[in-house]
């Protein structure tokens, strides 16, 4: 079941699935909305530590979420949830980038299969900064962000900075599925 009158290219599939059903969503939807995202979201309402099987997925055009102590969607709880975002990231230009995320709480990003920032812990809203990485311009790299909500606010963002580009929220146009 999709949601009618989703916002912002997004849409919000409430099904009980698996991998593979969720790699053919994502795929149905990028067709259907010829969007160019991060790849589909899992949130796990009750495991704070580990991601298991999606309560939702979705795909998300930027990761730039400012829940505090609201529900990042429907059927899952304000807190003790987890979200798992996959893609590719394209670099505009060459040189070496900095990616950054925003947590409240726990937070681990992987660019081209390298983890480049493990902040899984408990904590307030919190800028955490990737050592700078040489990218080729033009070229895809898998980029993966996991993220989970223990209590209280909630925020989780992901952001770059690169050779005449200040930071900023990876914008939709270099996010793939
Ligand atoms: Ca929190």
């Amino acid at each position: 079941m999709c949601a009618e009158g989703a916002q912002a290219g997004v849409e919000v599939f409430l099904l009980a699935e698996n991998r593979l059903l969720r790699e053919a969503l994502a795929k149905i939807l990028r067709k259907k909305n010829d969007i160019r995202v991060v790849g589909a979201a899992s949130f796990s309402p009750s495991a704070l530590k580990q991601i298991t099987d999606a309560a939702i997925v979705r795909i998300d055009p930027t990761v730039n979420f400012t829940w505090l102590q609201a529900s990042p969607g429907p059927g899952v709880a304000v807190d003790n949830f987890s979200v798992r975002w996959t893609g590719q990231v394209q670099a505009p230009v060459a040189g070496n980038y900095t990616f950054s995320t925003v947590s409240d709480d726990g937070v681990r990003l992987w660019v081209n299969g390298l983890l480049v920032i493990d902040n899984w812990t408990n904590h307030g809203t919190t800028t955490n900064n990737s050592a700078p990485i040489a990218l080729v311009a033009g070229t895809k790299y898998d980029i993966r962000m996991e993220f989970y909500e223990g209590t209280w606010d909630a925020v989780a963002r992901l952001l770059w900075a690169y050779p005449g580009q200040a930071q900023t929220v990876i914008p939709q146009s270099r996010l793939f599925p």
